[in-house]
C-alpha cells in the first residue's frame, strides 16, 4: 500500500473508533441543527479531529477541506489537499441505522490520488490509489459486469436542501423507477459510491453534493473500472455537485434517461 494512503486509512479507522464508541450510546448524543434538515454532532467533530491529528503529524505542510471544520490555512499554498468528510450519513448515525462511513481523499493538484471510504459497522474498508485500482478490504474490486439499464440497481439520494431542484430530482426518479431493476437509498453517499465500485450497485445518481461527500468514491469508482460524471456528462461534478456513475455501459443509459429532465440551474 502506498505510505500516504497507509496514513490515510489510519485516520479512518481512528475514526471509526470514535463513531463506534459513541454508537453504543446514541442517547447521551447531543445533535445540532446547522440548516434545517441539517445535522450535526459531537461525533462528527471528534472524528473529524481524529482525522486531522494524524493526517497533520504525517503532513503539517498538507492543505485540509473538511466538512465540519472547512479549508485550512495550508490549503492556499499546498499542491496536496486532503477532503474529508467524518461521518457520511449523520441522519442515519443519529438513528442507529448502520449505514454511514467515514470518507477520505487526496488530491494533488486538484486530481485524485488517494481514497479511503471506512464502514465502521461492518469493518469494510474501501480503498484506490490512481492507476493502481480499487480494493474492499484485501480484495481487488471492480464495477459489475451489467450492461442493460433494466437489470440494474441504481443508488440514489434525496434532495434535502437545494429544494429548487426537487421537480428536475423527481422527473429523472419517476423515469427511471420503471427503466431500472429498482432504486435505493441508502443515505450515506461515500458508501453508495463505494457500492457501485464493488458491484453493489450498478449505477448511481445525486444532485446537490458536496466535495466531502464524492471525493474519495469517485476514484473509487474510476479505479474500479467504471465511470463518472455530471449531468452534462462532463466531469464539473466536484463543482456543480451533480453526479452520474456506473458501469460503463449503465453510465450510458442513466446519463441518457437523467438529461431531459435537466432545468436551467442544473445544466450540468
Ligand atoms: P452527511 O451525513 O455527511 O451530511 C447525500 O445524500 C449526502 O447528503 C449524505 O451523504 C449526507 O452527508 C448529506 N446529508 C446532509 N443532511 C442530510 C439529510 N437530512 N438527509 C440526507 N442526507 C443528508
Ligand atoms: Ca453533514
Ligand atoms: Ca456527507
Ligand atoms: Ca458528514
Amino acid at each position: 500500500m502506498h505510505p500516504t494512503l497507509t496514513i490515510a486509512v489510519k485516520a479512518a479507522r481512528r475514526a471509526g473508533t470514535v463513531i463506534n464508541r459513541a454508537s453504543m450510546q446514541l442517547d447521551i448524543l447531543t445533535v445540532q441543527t446547522k440548516s434545517p434538515n441539517d445535522f450535526v454532532t459531537e461525533v462528527d467533530q471528534a472524528a473529524e479531529a481524529a482525522i486531522i491529528e494524524v493526517l497533520r503529524d504525517a503532513y503539517p505542510e498538507h492543505g485540509i477541506l473538511a466538512e465540519e471544520s472547512g479549508e485550512s490555512a495550508e490549503s492556499a499554498n499546498s499542491e496536496y489537499q486532503w477532503i474529508i468528510d467524518p461521518l457520511d450519513g449523520t441522519t442515519n448515525f443519529i438513528h442507529g441505522f448502520p449505514q454511514y462511513a467515514i470518507s477520505i481523499a487526496l488530491a494533488k493538484n486538484g486530481v485524485l490520488e488517494q481514497a479511503v471510504v471506512y464502514d465502521p459497522t461492518r469493518n469494510e474498508l474501501f480503498t484506490a490509489t490512481k492507476g493502481r485500482g480499487a480494493f474492499l478490504n484485501d480484495r481487488r474490486i471492480r464495477v459489475s459486469k451489467r450492461t442493460r439499464l433494466n437489470d440494474a440497481l441504481i443508488g440514489t439520494g434525496f434532495p434535502y436542501r437545494e429544494f429548487d431542484n426537487i421537480d428536475a430530482y423527481l422527473g429523472m426518479f419517476k423515469d427511471l423507477t420503471q427503466k431500472t431493476a429498482g432504486i435505493r437509498r441508502p443515505g450515506a453517499a461515500a458508501l453508495d459510491l463505494s457500492y457501485v465500485a464493488c458491484g453493489r450497485l450498478d449505477g448511481f445518481w445525486e444532485m446537490g453534493l458536496q466535495p466531502w461527500d464524492m471525493a474519495a468514491g469517485v476514484l473509487m469508482i474510476q479505479e474500479a473500472g467504471g465511470l463518472v460524471s455530471d449531468l452534462a456528462g462532463e466531469a464539473a461534478y466536484m463543482e456543480t455537485g451533480n453526479v452520474v456513475a456506473g458501469t460503463p455501459k449503465v453510465f450510458g443509459q442513466l446519463l441518457q434517461v437523467i438529461q431531459p429532465h435537466r432545468t436551467a440551474s442544473t445544466r450540468a
